[in-house]
């Protein structure tokens, strides 16, 4: 079966995801398009050859009754309308994170999957699809270096637009590491606290970073996060996870290094698309492969109602100037166990 794809959101992360999904993937096809930009839209319809349709609104392409499954890649706090409505339309949905940017908006997704009955929702978490995330999961899980201590994570980006404001140090940045902790440890966080630090000179004016944040999972691992957006020397990801009897880190970058006369050196990636390029293919392959067998993969409603809720403890902390926040979380439905 050939999984006919209806993508919402026509900006550089869903073309990104066009451009995979056409080039590099196999099982699908685009056949839709939407956008507030209607001609953006148009442009991706047009760009994928064949009958694809162009629309305005998220709601038309979902009633398309030849889209098969829906790719949210739309901004977070746009999000909650379409996929309910992809859920009310029994439709499998891909959506970029966040889920929302509420507790409450993921709550109401949580509500009308629970009503529809079926696990529709895949959160678009991709570090969960990393090789070496997996590697590093892969030995907390086997237990031989004994329990998780403590966790350090540094989340670095070189620049970052005017229009990026000090809330989305968490909500869409440290949102990565919320996520990825959380299923690194198969455990909740119950508690953040958001350290503000001297100012960097390159953040532009009404931007308060670099921050750190310090999470406790319900078994107590301390877990560390510097989110640090205007670094300069690009986009680096570094993760070393403290057991018991060993420490595990992610290696630098996965590029090749060069030597000569001026030493060693690796090339630095410098977006999150050049990162974890691997990591989005299998992602988005792993949804493609279990749309056609209709069935579900990856981070569910659960995980992004989770996150959600730590972002929002977090948020509270930054606005206390740092006091320790406990994260809120109603009861987990038995239809996410
Ligand atoms: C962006 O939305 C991402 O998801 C990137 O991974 C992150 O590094 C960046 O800070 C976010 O704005």
């Amino acid at each position: 079966m050939t999984v006919k794809i209806g993508l919402i959101g026509c900006g550089g992360m869903g073309r990104a995801h066009i451009d995979r999904i056409v080039n590099e993937l196999s099982g699908a096809e685009i056949v839709a398009a939407a956008d507030v930009n209607l001609e953006a839209a148009q442009a991706v319809a047009d760009s994928v050859g064949g009958d694809a349709k162009a629309y305005g609104t998220g709601a038309e392409l979902i009633a398309d009754p030849n889209v098969d499954a829906v790719l949210i890649a739309t901004f977070g706090s746009v999000h909650t309308p379409d996929v309910i409505g992809a859920i009310e339309a029994g439709k499998y949905v891909l959506v970029e994170k966040p889920l929302a940017t509420t507790a409450e908006d993921c709550q109401a997704i949580m509500e009308a999957e629970v009503r529809g009955g079926k696990k529709l929702v895949t959160v678009g978490f991709m570090r969960r699809f990393d090789k070496a995330y997996n590697e590093i999961k892969a030995l907390v899980d086997g237990g031989e270096y004994g329990p998780v201590l403590m966790v350090h994570n540094r989340h670095r980006n070189p620049s970052v637009p005017e229009s990026y404001t000090s809330r989305m140090l968490i909500d869409d940045t440290a949102i990565h590491e919320i996520d990825t902790m959380r299923w690194m440890t198969g455990e909740e966080i119950v508690k953040v606290r958001t350290d503000s630090v001297r100012k960097s000179t390159r953040a532009h004016a009404k931007l308060e970073e670099p921050i750190v944040l310090v999470f406790y999972t319900e078994s107590g691992i301390r877990i560390d996060d510097e989110v640090n957006v205007n670094l300069e020397y690009g986009y680096s990801i570094e993760c070393e996870v403290v057991m018991e009897n060993a420490a595990a880190r992610l290696g630098d970058q996965e590029g090749i290094y060069v030597r000569d006369v001026h030493g060693d050196r690796n090339r630095m990636c410098q977006d999150h698309n050049d990162r974890f390029h691997g990591a989005f293919n299998a992602e988005v392959q792993s949804w493609i492969n279990a749309v056609a067998e209709d069935t579900h993969t990856g981070s569910s409603s659960w995980d992004g109602y989770a996150a959600t809720a730590v972002v929002d403890a977090a948020l509270a902390s930054q606005e206390q100037g740092g006091t320790e926040v406990e994260v809120e979380l109603i009861e987990k439905p038995d239809f996410y166990a």
